[in-house]
């Protein structure tokens, strides 16, 4: 089994750490499939909650690998941005909420791989910026399309055109990252995936489906899409047990049923 992903198991909460940490985690073919591959694998898991990624050592993920992009054909090129859209499909599918703890570097496709996270939380050493143009290419896993919709035209042209790095706090004030952590931001993720596992299962994935699927639709569309969505979540036990406990004044017990 490839190390090239690290996996820890903490009861429903997966941990995924990219692990390449002499080139800054860069996204290599191996790193992508393998990543593709284990969230393929964790969308058939019922006992699933949430899943964290991170970065071993002093980068999240540092962007595409140089070294494997150098001499690509443009039709290569188009396969690798292909298989890295892929991904970043296939982590918006997962029924459960992904978090990302950005512990340092996230940029070019580190930066789109956060983005294709549920969840931002970004460490006091995070880093994120798209700067593709400085070695001659754009981004290609999605990048200008999620900043455009996260940031708005004006930001994510700064950021696409320059190349420039931005810092934790103003990740957050853009909209790129949720929240800034103080302190051990994987610990923070994980403290956020408990938090959600806790609350009722299907209704956590359907929250997260009614935003994702939604996102790019008209307002009276979307409207409709949750309303549909709210409706399904009175046919679970999930709902009829988080407000019996709510009445009854004591914790619900979920049973993701
Ligand atoms: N790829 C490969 N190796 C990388 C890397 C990367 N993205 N980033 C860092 N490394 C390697 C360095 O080469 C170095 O290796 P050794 O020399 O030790 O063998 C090691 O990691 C440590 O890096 P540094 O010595 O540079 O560390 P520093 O702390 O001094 O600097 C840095 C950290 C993050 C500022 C610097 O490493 C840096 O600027 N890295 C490159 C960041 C970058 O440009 N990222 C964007 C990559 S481009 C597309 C598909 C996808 C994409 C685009 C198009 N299509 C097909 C259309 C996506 C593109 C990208 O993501």
């Amino acid at each position: 089994m490839s190390d090239v992903i690290l996996r820890e198991r903490r009861d429903a909460i997966e941990i995924l750490t990219v692990n390449r940490p002499k080139a800054l985690n860069a996204l290599n073919q191996e790193v992508m499939d393998t990543l593709h591959e284990i969230v393929g694998e964790l969308s058939m898991d019922t006992e699933l909650r949430a899943v964290v990624l991170t970065g071993s050592g002093k980068a999240f993920v540092a962007g595409a690998d140089i070294a494997s992009m150098q001499e690509l054909h443009p039709l290569e090129a188009e396969a690798f941005a292909g298989s890295g859209q892929d991904m970043g499909e296939a982590m918006n599918r997962l029924q459960v909420p992904i978090i990302a703890a950005v512990n340092g570097f996230a940029l070019g496709g580190g930066c789109e791989l956060a983005m294709c996270c549920d969840i931002v939380l970004a460490g006091e050493r995070a880093l994120f910026g798209q700067p593709e143009v400085k070695l001659g290419v754009i981004p290609g896993f999605g990048g200008t399309q999620r900043l455009i919709r996260r940031v708005g035209m004006a930001k994510a042209m700064d950021l696409c055109l320059t190349g420039r790095m931005v810092k934790a706090a103003e990740a957050v004030q853009m909209g790129i990252a949720s929240r800034l952590v103080e302190g051990d931001v994987l610990e923070a993720a994980i403290e956020t995936a408990e938090t959600i596992a806790k609350n009722g299962p299907v209704a956590v994935r359907l929250a997260k489906r009614a935003l994702i699927e939604n996102e790019d639709v008209s307002l009276e569309a979307g409207l409709k899409a949750e309303r549909s969505l709210f409706a399904l979540c009175f046919s679970t036990a999930d709902q009829r047990e988080g407000m019996a406990a709510f009445l009854g004044k004591r914790a619900a017990d979920f049973t993701g049923q």
